[in-house]
């Protein structure tokens, strides 16, 4: 049973530390207003779509790391209520990712999907994979990632939920029949991530483990940071692409391993003249190929006209879970965290 839905990322350009709100959702609405000339019924933002990405920055008031994040329900928030206001017009679902400050002060890296036929957020997700350092680095070239400073982990888990008003003459709890198979014929089954949670392949799999069909993440990924990614001497354009060949590898990797699509979206570009950020927003398919991909480092949307039931092949021959899987084998992937190496010889 064919279940088609055409989706997008749209990816984001330069955006400076003291680009205002406003001219960045201005910016998203042009991306918003492309995808509905598009039909598309999904478009994904990138992480921390609406600032410049702040973790690279060391601030020293509350005052002036507080401008970078959202307070409060984001939908009635002034700045960015026109987007959600445009995607509910459009017809058009988003994911957008921000900077979250709750009522209790605590920080995090957070991101929702915002259904456009159900006029709400249907699931908010908080990054759980924070990577960078606490301390900024001696080294004042060394550009800095603060995520562990500014956020704290996300406490949401990884909730895979579905999205209604997608695909059409889907099973509903209300209209089933007994003995009716439903798998693979109800709402489509979403999954959110952030950015560096895009590398741990646990987060994959506690989505597919829920039957996830579609994988949607941001990311803000620096081009030459030389400081967190080893020691390895690199000119600045290699690493770029070594940066790019590795966020390229592990989409398509483990959206093959999971048998689900994925849709990247990259907040890209040189942040005020400094800051490299690499491009490559990209959509893949259940076997792992990329097929839609980013072109350019600015603002972009690419587009892809996909078929969930594209999952079925791999979930149910060589990723069937409930065959193949030896959970007895498993046990230290949720006991040990760092790693414990067999003894001398
Ligand atoms: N935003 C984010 O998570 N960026 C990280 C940078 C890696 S730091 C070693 C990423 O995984 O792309």
């Amino acid at each position: 049973m064919a279940r088609k839905i055409i989706v997008a990322a749209a990816q984001v350009g330069a955006i400076n530390q003291d680009t205002g709100k406003a001219e960045v959702i201005a910016r998203l609405i042009n991306l918003l207003n492309e995808a509905a000339h598009h039909k598309v019924q999904l478009v994904v933002f990138p992480e921390c779509t609406l600032t410049t990405f702040f973790p690279c920055h060391l601030f020293q008031t509350q005052e002036e790391l507080d401008r970078y994040f959202e307070h409060g329900d984001i939908t009635q928030s002034p700045d960015v209520a026109p987007l959600f206001e445009q995607a509910k017009t459009s017809g058009i679902d988003i994911v957008v990712g921000y900077a979250e400050r709750t009522l209790e002060g605590n920080g995090y890296n957070t991101c929702i999907y915002f259904s456009a036929s159900e006029r709400k957020v249907l699931q908010k997700y908080r990054k759980v994979h924070l990577p960078g350092t606490v301390e900024p680095f001696e080294d004042p070239e060394a550009i800095n990632q603060l995520e562990k400073r500014y956020f704290k982990p996300g406490d949401l888990g990884f909730p895979a939920f579905r999205a209604p008003g997608l695909v059409p003459d889907v099973v509903k709890q209300s209209t089933l029949k007994a003995g009716q198979s439903t798998v693979g014929r109800g709402d489509p089954i979403f999954g959110m991530m952030i950015c560096n949670d895009r590398r741990w392949p646990e987060a994959w799999r506690m989505y597919s483990l829920k039957g996830v069909e579609l994988v949607m993440f941001g990311f803000n990924t620096g081009g030459n940071m030389a400081h967190l990614w080893g020691s390895k001497p690199m000119t600045p354009e290699q690493a770029k692409t070594e940066a790019l060949f590795h966020s390229k590898l592990v989409q398509q990797a483990n959206s093959y391993m999971n048998a689900c699509f994925s849709i990247s979206s990259a907040r890209c570009g040189l942040d005020d003249g400094k800051y490299d950020l690499i491009a490559g927003s990209a959509i893949c398919d259940p076997e792992g190929h990329v097929v839609a991909e980013a072109q350019t480092e600015g603002d972009e949307l690419i587009v892809a006209n996909i078929d969930l039931a594209d999952c079925r092949q791999g979930k149910e021959k060589t990723f069937d879970f409930s065959r193949h899987r030896r959970v007895e084998t498993y046990g230290l992937i949720d006991k040990q965290t760092g790693v414990v190496e067999p003894e001398l010889l």
